[in-house]
């Protein structure tokens, strides 16, 4: 299959990020990337072609457009008011706060857009998240033009980020801009199934009220793992949306024997649904040496997990979310690729 990249995700480097009350270097890191990319090449997995320039025309459909604006002038305001280092905030509109007036400063708008301090904010972030989007969007491009799947090896991840905020490393959200495209290509039912270790809060958040886009979660449970406020089993769609969410919080230490049967149980809802394309978001931070997660993933599970996603027999779109043992890396998401073409 073929992989859409961007050398344009090194624009986005973070120096820092908060971590048991300390500054630890972002686990996030543009050397994320490079190592898949260069595992895409060692494997042979296909063309490496570089995204279209896309409009935002599709992401204002998920996200506010206010929001959207924000991002693409943050990093000017923050830096007029002389700052250097990262962007992040440190203020929340919580419980008992006002959050229907947005502030007018940077300070302010930081907190306003964010749901915590996860997401840094530099010089090339922008450029960085507007090719990220670009490429999963090149890649639903390719999916859509009767490719069997192809891969968004997008940076930063997007599955955090909800309609109006940022968090969790994520910006935009790559994989339900992607989503919101197939259906405006006519696509009458996508299934997104995300299979990063933590919970897409900003995914289900996107599509809680919608019964076109069903949305499928395997992640830490939340009651003791990031991001903490969503991802339950109980939550399962509202209005028009009702039932067309489905969570499966698993403890620290699943391996893949009990993590396989939620994705046989994810598999079987989104056939049931009637998707006609899914989106994967790829996050392999569920990898039993992932420095800030705690599933017992072996690299040896990641074909199986691309195999059975295979088995739906639909149209398929990867778009990498998270994963942060580096040095494998690019074994376990490409491992997912090859496992899925049967190879
Ligand atoms: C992004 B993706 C470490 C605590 C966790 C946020 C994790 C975001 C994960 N300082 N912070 O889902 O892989
Ligand atoms: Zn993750």
């Amino acid at each position: 299959m073929k992989t859409v990249y961007s050398p344009d995700h090194a624009a986005h480097a973070g120096h820092w990020e908060v971590a048991r009350g300390a500054m630890v270097p972002c686990f996030e890191k543009p050397i994320r990337a490079e190592y898949v990319r260069a595992r895409v090449e060692e494997v042979g997995l296909g063309e490496i072609v570089l995204p279209k320039v896309w409009s935002m025309e599709t992401a204002r459909k998920v996200h506010d457009p206010a929001y959207l604006a924000f991002l693409g002038k943050a990093w000017d305001m923050w830096a007029a008011e002389g700052n250097h280092t990262s962007a992040l905030p440190m203020t929340w509109p919580v419980r008992g706060l006002r959050n229907d007036v947005p502030p007018e400063c940077i300070e302010g708008l930081l907190g306003f857009y964010s749901m915590d301090a996860g997401a840094s904010i530099t010089a090339g972030t922008w450029k960085a998240v507007k090719a990220s989007m670009d490429c999963a969007l090149t890649a639903a491009e390719i999916v859509a033009g009767g490719a069997r799947a192809a891969f968004a090896l997008c940076r930063p991840p997007g599955h955090h980020s909800g309609p109006a905020f940022m968090g969790g490393y994520c910006f935009i959200n790559n994989a339900s801009v992607a989503a919101q495209w197939f259906r405006d290509q006519g696509a009458a039912r996508v299934a997104i199934l995300d299979v990063d270790y933590h919970h897409g809060n900003g995914t289900q958040d996107i599509f809680y009220e919608r019964g076109d886009v069903f949305v499928a979660n395997i992640h830490g449970d939340p009651k003791t793992e990031y991001p903490y406020f969503l991802g339950h089993a109980d939550e399962t769609g509202r209005g028009a949306g009702e039932g067309c969410n489905v969570n499966y919080p698993l403890p620290f230490g699943t391996a893949w024997d009990t993590w396989s049967l939620a994705l046989d149980a994810a598999c079987d809802r989104a056939e049931a649904f009637g998707a006609e394309v899914i989106v994967v978001s790829l996050g392999v931070d569920t990898f039993e040496r992932d420095p800030i997660s705690a599933f017992k993933l072996k690299t040896a599970d990641y074909p199986k997990m691309g195999a059975r996603i295979a088995k739906l027999g639909k149209p398929t779109l990867f778009v990498f979310e998270g994963g942060y043992a580096v040095d494998e890396i690019g074994v376990n998401a490409v491992g997912v690729l090859t496992g899925f073409e049967g190879r």
